[in-house]
């Protein structure tokens, strides 16, 4: 039987899928787990009742399992991992700390006075070994990323105008 979740919907699209990396990342692991799913596409900006009643907190990704809507992607992604071990996700030990400086070097780069710190140069080597291993992975050409894309640029950009414009 087909796992029930809820996505985010595009902005001013109700029946497309919006651009939450979140909800991408539980969809990414269903396609490649080969799980079969049925989407409910939220509209963030006017929650169906039934969605606040069964997941108070009103955040997507949310899913469905033994009857319970369980919300959080790392929640979410870690029982995926344990009901459908197969194949492994899990993040291969020699490639766990890859990207994961990304944040502090930005906010060290945000906060410096003195551009010859070299905090500029750490954020952007950091940034570079994460799209190194994007690269050298194809994880960007891969089915099931383009499969669980939003289908127009245009619904990406509309789902960021809020934030970007205040
Ligand atoms: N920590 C959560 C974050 C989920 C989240 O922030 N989702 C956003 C969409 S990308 C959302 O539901 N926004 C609607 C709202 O907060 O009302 C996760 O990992 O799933």
């Amino acid at each position: 039987m087909a796992l029930e979740v809820c996505t985010k919907a595009a902005v001013g699209v109700p029946d497309a899928l919006g651009d939450c990396p979140f909800t991408q990342r539980v969809l990414l692991t269903l396609e490649e787990k080969k799980v079969p799913y049925k989407l409910h596409l939220i509209d963030v900006s006017n929650k169906p009742q039934w969605f606040m009643e069964a997941n108070p907190e009103g955040k997507v990704p949310c899913v469905k399992f033994d009857g319970k809507w369980t919300p959080d992607s790392d929640v979410i992604t870690q029982i995926l991992e344990e009901k459908y071990p197969e194949p492994s996700l899990v993040t291969p030990p020699e490639y766990s700390s890859v990207g994961s400086n990304i944040f502090s070097s930005f906010v060290k780069f945000l906060k410096s006075k003195d551009a010859s710190d070299g905090s500029e140069q750490a954020l952007v080597d950091e940034l570079k070994a994460l799209e190194d291993h994007l690269k050298e992975h194809l994880l960007f050409a891969r089915e099931s990323f383009l499969k669980t894309k939003p289908e127009k640029k245009e619904y990406v950009i509309a789902g960021w105008a809020p934030k970007v414009n205040g």
